[in-house]
């Protein structure tokens, strides 16, 4: 095998960071965006891990393989990995991606539809920097859902989706504070571990591999802080865009935020999203709810979220991955 040659724009969206893939990924195919996801997990995994993991990259990033779309009314189609594996969707890429493509010159300020695994999301560049993001539909599927941590901890949450599955918790004694990042990553991940360990899961079975913790914005520039845990154990810098779909979804569900009003939501680094929701069709009410499983039901109506955040260009670089490095496939840490 000869060198294989990346091309890569790094982009940070309120401190988190998206590598997007412009030339040099493997040949997928040219079935729909789902389809992709699976031939790159089953055969190319290697590579995710390449681009994603150390000495490249870092726990903390998340790629985004550019595509041609298979949806005609699209412009671009994305399919989002990290440490861990595959993303569903995800936002915070998306408006790193609008940003990407804007710095390369393939896109004007206006709506670029993007396909993605898991639906079409529209991404609007209002400007150099700053995106708004139509995500896909999202809905709150279990209320008051308890779990038991190894200590004999007892937490209380809901579980929804925002593009990913989340468990969301509010009532939990810590503050969000960044300093304390390791213990906060520490206690999410305990959550998930008992989630995992007493079976509860998303709709029809997915993994709930996002914990979200909310406490009080420490500016008083936006009405919640959150600190999210993502699937590889890295805490999202961003407010996390699927994360504060997720969040809408149990506003709507609970009556505390009416449709076209706007959610401020703070990262754990300080930075915000702008965040409102109106309700879905039928159509797209009917595809997100094929997600339930048999006997399953929502415990709140399905809503489209729209988010609103800005993304700067950081780097553009020429990945190599020769054959003959020991770490040419990354350090796989998990
Ligand atoms: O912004 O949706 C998001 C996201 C998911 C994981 C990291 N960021």
């Amino acid at each position: 095998m000869s060198d294989v040659i990346v091309q890569v724009v790094d982009s940070h969206t309120g401190g988190e960071p998206t590598r997007i893939i412009i030339a040099g990924g493997p040949d997928l195919g040219s079935g729909p965006l789902s389809e992709r996801l699976l031939v790159l997990r089953e055969r190319h995994d290697e590579y995710r891990s390449a681009v994603i993991n150390e000495p490249r990259g870092s726990d903390v990033l998340v790629g985004g393989l550019l595509c041609e779309p298979y949806d005609r009314s699209c412009d671009v189609g994305i399919i989002f990995f990290n440490n861990a594996g595959y993303l569903h969707m995800c936002g915070h890429g998306t408006i790193g991606l609008m940003s990407t493509l804007y710095w390369l010159g393939r896109v004007r300020p206006g709506v670029t539809r993007v396909e993605t695994p898991v639906g079409i999301v529209e991404a609007e560049l209002l400007d150099a920097n700053r995106v708004r993001l139509r995500n896909v539909p999202s809905w709150r599927y279990r209320t008051g859902v308890s779990v038991t941590l190894s200590d004999g901890e007892e937490v209380c949450g809901d579980i929804a989706w925002g593009g990913n599955w989340f468990y969301l918790v509010s009532r939990h004694g810590r503050e969000l504070q960044l300093r304390d990042w390791q213990n906060l990553s520490a206690y999410a991940l305990e959550i998930r571990a008992g989630l995992e360990r007493a079976g509860i899961t998303g709709a029809g079975g997915g993994e709930i591999d996002h914990i979200e913790l909310f406490g009080p914005a420490a500016s008083g520039n936006a009405d919640s802080r959150n600190f999210v845990m993502c699937p590889g154990g890295a805490y999202d810098r961003s407010p996390c865009g699927t994360g504060t779909s997720a969040k809408l979804a149990c506003l709507a569900a609970d009556g505390r935020l009416p449709a076209g009003a706007i959610w401020r939501q703070e990262s754990i680094v300080g930075s915000v999203f702008e965040g409102s929701w109106e309700l879905a069709g039928e159509l797209e009410s009917a595809a997100a709810l094929g997600l339930l499983g048999v006997g399953e039901v929502a415990t709140g109506p399905v809503v489209v979220p729209t988010i609103t955040g800005s993304a700067w260009v950081t780097g553009e670089s020429r990945l190599i991955l020769q054959e003959s490095d020991p770490f040419c496939h990354g350090i796989r840490s998990i």
